[in-house]
This record gives structure tokens, C-alpha cells and sequence, in this order.
């Protein structure tokens, strides 16, 4: 049986589970980060050498951290789920689709730290959302044509992703962004699968959980 270490709201950690989710991979999940504390333990250091989560342990000794390549892993060992794409071209697209959301990551942090303020500047909204939607109209333009990131599937570049815009697409209706209509379909598309719902619809939410902390 594989353990997740990691609390459910965490991004990295909800990117996980619905990965999980998709592949059918029989898993338990322990709460851990965040309020729950485990971080800086010595055996958990062992496995997250920067105390981060989530991780993933097996019976057997094996362990692995960082959520991308905990996904990556997955989708290797269950080609069967169809997460890690058969074509060379289209599976190195994938790749850098992956390593991309660091970007989309970076910016969706200020928005929310603006949207999080007890008295929210509307200036600081408009130049964090704006800054924002710079970065995420880059996948929407990949997303034109396409049912999934790089092609007419769901694979690991759409796990990578299918979090931070859920995040953006929670911010508040009433604070204005653009229109990016492919990257809302796409969106529309992941809300439609159930291992989407049960991980990251239901247990991410746009507000930080606790202040100072990646999450
Ligand atoms: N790049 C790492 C980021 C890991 C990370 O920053 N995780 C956050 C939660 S999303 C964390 O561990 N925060 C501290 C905590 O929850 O204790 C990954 O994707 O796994």
C-alpha cells in the first residue's frame, strides 16, 4: 500500500491525489504539513530532505517527493492510465508543460495574497490579477484546439496544471479578470471528472490556510 504524507488542501498535495485518483492506485493518506506539524521530523526529513509535502512511501523502502515527479512515477508505472503520452514529441511537451507551472505557481501567489488582506487594496487585486493573466494566457493560447494540454488526453502536463487554475478560477466573480475562454472549457473539463472533484475542487481552496507557508 502507498502512503501520501501530506494534507489534503495543500496544492502539491491535492496534484498527487488526483493523479492517484486517475490511475486507480489503491493509497492511504496521512495529514501532515501545515497545522498538523511533521515537517521538520527527523524521519520525515529522511524521505522530504526540505521537510515539504507531499511524499510518498512504499512498504518496501521506496520513497519519493516533489509532486511533479511523484506524478511523473505514477504515470510510468501505470502506463495503463494513459497519463504519460506514447509519442516521444508529444511526451517531451508534456515534459516542459510540467516544468512550466512553476510559472503560473509564481503568480498565483500575489493574487491571492492581495485577495487574502483584511482590507483588500483594489489597486494591488488589479496589478496582481493583471500580472496573473499574462502568464495563464499563454496556456490558454496552448489550450486553443485542444481537449487536454498537449493533445486529445489527459496526461501528466494537465496534472501539473489542473490546480492553480482551479485557484484562479475560485478567486471571487466579483474581482475582474480577463476572458480566457480555452483555459475555462479545459477547466470546465477536469470539474467533469470525478478524481478532479473528490481532490481538488473539494479540498483546495483559493484562501491560504495558514499565512506564511507554501501551500
Ligand atoms: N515543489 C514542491 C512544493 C512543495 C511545497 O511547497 N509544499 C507546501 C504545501 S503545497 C508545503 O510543504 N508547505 C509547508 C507545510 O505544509 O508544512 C512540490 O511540488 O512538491
Amino acid at each position: 500500500m502507498l502512503t501520501v504524507w501530506g494534507r489534503a488542501e495543500s496544492s502539491a498535495t491535492a496534484r498527487v491525489m488526483w493523479a492517484l485518483g486517475e490511475a486507480g492506485v489503491p493509497h492511504r493518506r496521512l495529514d501532515w504539513g501545515g497545522r498538523f506539524g511533521g515537517g521538520d521530523d527527523p524521519a520525515y526529513r529522511a524521505i522530504s530532505p526540505h521537510g515539504r509535502i507531499p511524499a510518498i512511501t512504499r512498504e518496501d523502502g521506496f520513497s519519493l517527493w516533489e509532486s511533479n515527479t511523484i506524478i511523473r512515477w505514477l504515470a510510468t508505472t501505470c502506463p495503463e492510465a494513459g497519463l504519460w503520452p506514447v509519442d516521444e514529441a508529444v511526451r517531451w511537451q508534456a515534459q516542459a508543460w510540467m516544468d512550466w507551472s512553476a510559472a503560473p505557481g509564481r503568480v498565483i501567489g500575489p493574487v491571492r495574497a492581495a485577495y487574502r488582506r483584511a482590507e483588500p487594496d483594489a489597486d494591488e487585486m488589479a496589478r496582481t490579477i493583471a500580472a496573473a493573466a499574462e502568464t495563464f494566457a499563454v496556456l490558454n493560447a496552448q489550450l486553443q484546439g485542444r481537449t487536454f494540454v498537449v493533445g486529445d488526453q489527459l496526461t501528466v502536463a494537465d496534472l501539473a496544471l489542473g490546480v492553480v487554475v482551479h485557484r484562479w478560477f475560485r478567486i471571487p466573480e466579483a474581482l475582474e479578470r480577463p476572458d480566457l475562454p480555452a483555459m475555462e472549457a479545459w477547466y470546465e473539463r477536469l470539474r467533469a471528472r470525478p478524481a478532479y472533484q473528490d481532490h481538488v475542487v473539494a479540498k483546495v481552496s483559493a484562501r491560504p490556510q495558514t499565512l506564511g507557508m507554501g501551500d
